[in-house]
């Protein structure tokens, strides 16, 4: 299998997130690539490859005018105030201060645009970005032109990032601006299987409305953990959309027995659906040593369940999303990857 992956994710290297209320060095980090790259390459899963240059076009097609300019120019303006810090959110439009006036200042402007605090903007963020939506678009195109599978190896992640929200690590939804540059280059129906251990808030609300792209989630149930707000079993779509999400809430310590269940259920949705394309935002937080997860799954179930992707005998893009148990992110990355292909 062929790895799409950029050297450029590792712009994208902020010193802080917020934990617990501590300040603790990221989760997301750029350490995880070197550990999957390193893994790669110990079995031979196949070439890795540089992506090309898509332009703006395929992202603006997700994302809001406005909120692209604002992650561009984040940065630059947040270093003109006398802020000495990561530009971070520390204040919100909440549920009784919903004016529709996007404020001029940055504190007030960030504040907009976020969806949680953890994730801090700095410079580089917004290359790396781009590079990474660089990354899901060519191997998009791979599989497009005819490869079974490729891997892209994006960082930044893109699940939790709506068409004008960052968070939770994500600045542009990868996984989006892929299913919809599949849609406009002649995939009529594209299926999005997210397996990462949080709910993809930002992909099922850009697509809520839709029938063309069918969104199923398998997570940790969000009355339990992030992203806290989305993810539940009775969110199933909106107008034409309706039936066209599926949510797979899961309890703290899901073993593979409990998640597998999800999953072959949400394998049936799909081969029913009978898409064109099917992108597997994959993030390996399901993992039992996931420092910030609670499912239980182990080295050996990601062999397994990619497997049984594979079963469905669909061209698959496959998205890395989370995983931040670092030492093993590149053992269960490349077992999905592996399971696959032995299976196709
Ligand atoms: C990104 B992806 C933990 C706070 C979690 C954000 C997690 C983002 C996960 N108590 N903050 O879905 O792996
Ligand atoms: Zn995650």
């Amino acid at each position: 299998m062929i790895t799409i992956y950029s050297k450029k994710h590792a712009l994208r290297n902020s010193k802080m997130e917020i934990f617990g209320g501590e300040i603790v060095p990221p989760f997301e980090c750029p350490k995880r690539m070197d550990i999957i790259l390193d893994r790669i390459k110990t079995v031979e899963l196949g070439p890795i490859e540089p992506p090309i240059e898509y332009g703006m076009e395929p992202v603006e097609k997700i994302h809001d005018k406005a909120y692209l300019t604002f992650l561009e120019t984040c940065w630059s303006e947040w270093e003109k105030e006398d802020f000495n810090g990561e530009a971070v959110a520390n204040c919100w439009p909440t549920r009784t201060m919903n004016a529709p006036h996007i404020p001029r200042h940055i504190e007030g402007k960030i504040g907009y645009y976020a969806l949680a605090s953890e994730t801090t903007i700095t410079k580089g963020t917004w290359e790396a970005a781009l590079a990474s939506k660089n990354v899901a678009l060519t191997a998009t195109d791979k599989v497009m032109q005819g490869e079974r599978a490729v891997f892209a190896l994006c960082r930044p992640p893109g699940h939790h990032a709506a068409a004008d929200q960052f968070g939770g690590y994500c600045f542009l939804n990868n996984a989006a601006i892929a299913a919809q540059y599949a849609r406009d280059n002649g995939a009529k129906k594209v299926a999005i299987l997210d397996v990462d251990f949080h709910h993809g808030n930002g992909t099922q609300h850009i697509f809520y409305d839709r029938d063309d792209v069918f969104f199923l989630s398998l997570h940790g149930d969000p009355m339990d953990t992030f992203p806290y707000f989305l993810g539940h079993t009775d969110e199933t779509g909106d107008k034409a959309g309706i039936g066209y999400t599926a949510n797979y809430p899961m309890p703290p310590k899901s073993d593979y027995k409990i998640w597998k269940q999800s999953l072959t259920d949400a394998l049936d949705k799909i081969k029913a659906y009978s898409p064109d394309l099917l992108l597997v935002s994959l993030g390996v937080d399901t993992f039992e040593d996931d420092p910030i997860s609670f499912f239980k799954l182990k080295s050996h179930n990601f062999t397994d369940y990619g497997a049984l992707i594979a079963d469905l005998e669909l061209p698959t893009v496959f998205i890395m999303e989370g995983g931040y148990a670092v030492e093993k992110v590149g053992i269960n990355t490349v077992n999905v990857l592996n399971g696959f292909e032995k299976a196709c």
